[in-house]
């Protein structure tokens, strides 16, 4: 039998629809703005804020052969494939493991496998709570364990210990660890990570410092995407429109990555206060996020995640994307992905399709985004349904974007409609953005006429909105969602360590020598 490859997203679809525990999200969720608020600033009437950050997740895999759904599993114990009898082993996520019947098989036997599944009852689905308090799932069945690097792991690697400056030889690369800053606040959450904004103590510099708690890291099917996530740090860098990377080091229970920091806010709180934005405004940061994108793409990075919380503005009013670890990378012209993962609200139809996808998914994001900021709600927002169940849920929002046509406000200008439904065409492969000319369509689109593309990349463009700033803490453009958070980090739980497997972390640490040679000038 020839599988098709719609089934392992339709699987994971399906183990989103099946899931009877999780809450109903309501189609408020996804409205972005409900009426008109009071005061610039202020909350709509019934605005719960909270509701318009919502994570991006990567769902499980699932896959289907002979009635099995296997899901990739690490084992701690010895494990034999049903399949070929060897013993199942080696890093990463060695093998799978029927979520019905428990059959345990290599990852490379399992299409192979010919023994039909003996239990067709799907296990109970569990919520999990994640680090964020978000819902993900995971199945009862599935408990995390820790890999088996070698035959006879019995004692887990002790983590690396932390490098203390004064160790190091002179003239040998510092590492930093958590006692070099200062922890002030929290100022955003994912459904993998929780980001504060920190104080390097000696320099009295502020950064941005994405926490991920490596028991979430390790309890993921692809475990790669720490790993991406520096990759993708490391070619940012160089570009004005993406965040850099300081440095990166480790604890026994979390990784931390310290990010420059970017002071004007998100475009998802300046949003908020201003309804909508004139044409002229969205095309600006329209046009810097397709370079920030383009200079991904040709560096074979999918960035996945493109969203108004991942826009952020700088003191002049300059966007800058953050956050990398949705992010695809080795991706060749004409290369396919399919991993599941998003943010609800701007997952491209080809995903939901189950269909193979590439950079299009990244341009479908754009044209959420940018109708976001011309309209002032999102394109999937539909008022009436607020109150119906049957349409207050994700799945619906999913039906909605497969296959909804994509009405276009009538107040927006015929060029300004044109890139929208530019952007939004539910088939990539007549996308703008993804023909033939690809990038070029895009540059040459009517909607970005005005456009200097050279001076723009070179930052040489005035931006239309400069943030209000006093100083460098200046908490002004933060959203107010996370003031009331206590900024400490949990002590460390020695059950949870206990089960990390700290061998997958070791070579974390890095410093950007560029920004440490610039902190030698304070
Ligand atoms: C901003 N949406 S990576 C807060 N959240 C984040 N800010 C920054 N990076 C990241 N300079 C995030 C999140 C990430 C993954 C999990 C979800 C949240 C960041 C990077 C560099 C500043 C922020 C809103 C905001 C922007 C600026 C200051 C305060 C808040």
């Amino acid at each position: 039998m020839v599988r098709n490859k719609n089934e392992d997203c339709l699987l994971e679809l399906f183990s989103l629809l099946c899931d009877q525990k999780k809450p109903v999200k309501k189609w408020r969720d996804v409205r972005v703005f409900p009426n008109v608020p009071a005061a610039p600033g202020m909350p709509c009437a019934g605005e719960d804020r909270s509701i318009y950050r919502r994570g991006a997740r990567r769902w499980r895999k699932l896959y289907r052969v002979n009635g099995h759904i296997f899901q990739a599993k690490r084992f701690n114990r010895r494990a034999f494939c049903a399949f070929c009898q060897d013993r199942i082993w080696g890093l990463g996520r060695q093998g799978f493991k029927c979520i019905q019947c428990k059959l345990l098989v290599h990852k490379k036997c399992h299409k192979l496998v010919q023994k039909p599944c003996s239990n067709e009852h799907v296990d109970p689905v569990e919520v999990k709570e994640d680090a964020n308090g978000e819902s993900t799932l995971g199945r009862a069945s599935s408990v995390r364990s820790r890999a088996e690097p070698e035959p006879l792991p019995e004692t887990p690697p002790a983590p690396p210990a932390p490098v203390r400056a004064e160790d190091l030889e002179p003239g040998s690369q510092r590492h930093y660890s958590l006692e070099d800053f200062e922890l002030i606040r929290v100022i955003g959450r994912g459904s993998y990570a929780k980001v504060l904004m920190v104080e390097l103590k000696r320099t009295k510099r502020v950064y941005a410092m994405k926490v991920i708690k490596k028991a979430l890291v390790t309890d993921d099917e692809d475990i790669d995407w720490v790993q991406t996530e520096k990759h993708v740090f490391e070619t940012a860098s160089n570009h004005p429109f993406l965040v850099g990377l300081h440095s990166c080091f480790q604890t026994p229970s979390r990784l931390f990555f310290v990010i420059e920091f970017v002071r004007g806010g998100d475009l998802m709180f300046h949003m908020q206060r201003q309804r909508r934005l004139p044409e002229e405004h969205a095309r600006f940061y329209a046009a810097e996020i397709s370079l920030a994108l383009h200079f991904l793409h040709e560096r074979g990075v999918i960035y996945r995640d493109l969203k108004l919380d991942n826009v952020l503005l700088d003191h002049e009013g300059h966007i800058k994307l953050t956050d990398y670890g949705m992010c695809k990378e080795g991706v060749r012209p004409g290369d396919t992905t399919s991993t599941f993962c998003g943010t609800p609200n701007y997952i491209a139809p080809e995903i939901l399709r189950g269909e193979e996808y590439g950079f299009s998914v990244d341009w479908w994001a754009l044209g959420v985004l940018t109708y976001e900021m011309l309209a002032g709600r999102s394109p999937f927002d539909i008022a009436q349904a607020a109150d119906n169940p049957d349409q207050n849920t994700e799945d619906y929002l999913f039906q909605v974007i497969l296959e909804k046509t994509i009405r276009i406000p009538r107040s927006l200008s015929v060029k300004a409609a044109s890139v929208l439904k530019g952007f939004l065409n539910k088939n990539p492969a007549e996308r703008l953005g993804c023909g033939e000319g690809a990038f070029l369509d895009i540059v040459n689109h009517p909607f970005f006429k005005s456009i200097e593309w050279e001076m723009l990349e070179q930052k040489q463009v005035v931006p239309p909105f400069k943030p209000r700033l006093e100083g460098e803490r200046d908490l002004a453009n933060f959203p107010p969602e996370f003031t009331d958070e206590p900024v400490h980090l949990t002590p460390d739980d020695d059950t949870v360590i206990a089960d990390i497997d700290q061998s997958e972390f070791e070579g974390f640490e890095y410093v950007n020598p560029l920004l440490m040679s610039l902190e030698d000038c304070v």
